[in-house]
């Protein structure tokens, strides 16, 4: 099964928005196989944001991602990527779809809550980045057979 990273930012956890964001993506059936609270460094902003560095918006970016803690999660689930960019929207709050996490919590185009890999690339990046291949579980919950038929994973 595919699986993608997905960071809560720091104003996620400001707003008191985690339980219920992470909620969507446990009421859908997405499976968490990896969790942690750490407050992201100016090194680490500029290693996870590396295509951003040297763009104007990135200083802004970097102090906004240190602010505050945030929560790193994998979770996995069959075409996972797709599925959690759709549910996130559009980078900016102000252009997401309403129903979708962005569209329905933020109206910013910086403070938008939500990181999630957008590609198996930048997946396989993230998670190296912010868990061991130890921390990331593999198990599988007692109703996955009621999520999926067999043949879809
Ligand atoms: P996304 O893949 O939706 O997280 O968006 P991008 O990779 O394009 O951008 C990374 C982060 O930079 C976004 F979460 C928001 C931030 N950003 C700005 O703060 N200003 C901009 O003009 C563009 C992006």
């Amino acid at each position: 099964m595919e699986r993608t990273f997905v960071m809560f930012k720091p104003d996620c956890l400001e707003r008191g928005l985690l339980g219920r964001i992470l909620s969507r993506f446990e009421e859908k059936g997405l499976r968490l196989v990896a969790m942690k609270m750490l407050r992201v460094t100016p090194d680490l902003a500029k290693q996870h944001y590396a295509e951003h560095v040297t763009k104007p918006f990135y200083p802004d970016l970097e102090q906004f991602i240190t602010a505050s803690p945030v929560v790193a999660t994998v979770f996995s689930g069959p075409e996972v990527i797709r599925v959690v960019r759709e549910m996130l929207g559009a980078t900016s709050g102000l252009k997401a779809a309403s129903g979708t996490i962005r569209g329905d919590y933020s109206a910013s185009r910086q403070m938008n809550l939500v990181h999630a890999s957008d590609s198996p690339e930048s997946a396989a990046r993230e998670m190296a980045i912010y868990f061991k291949p130890a921390e990331i579980l593999q198990w599988t919950p007692s109703l996955a057979g009621w999520l999926q038929a067999p043949s879809e994973v």
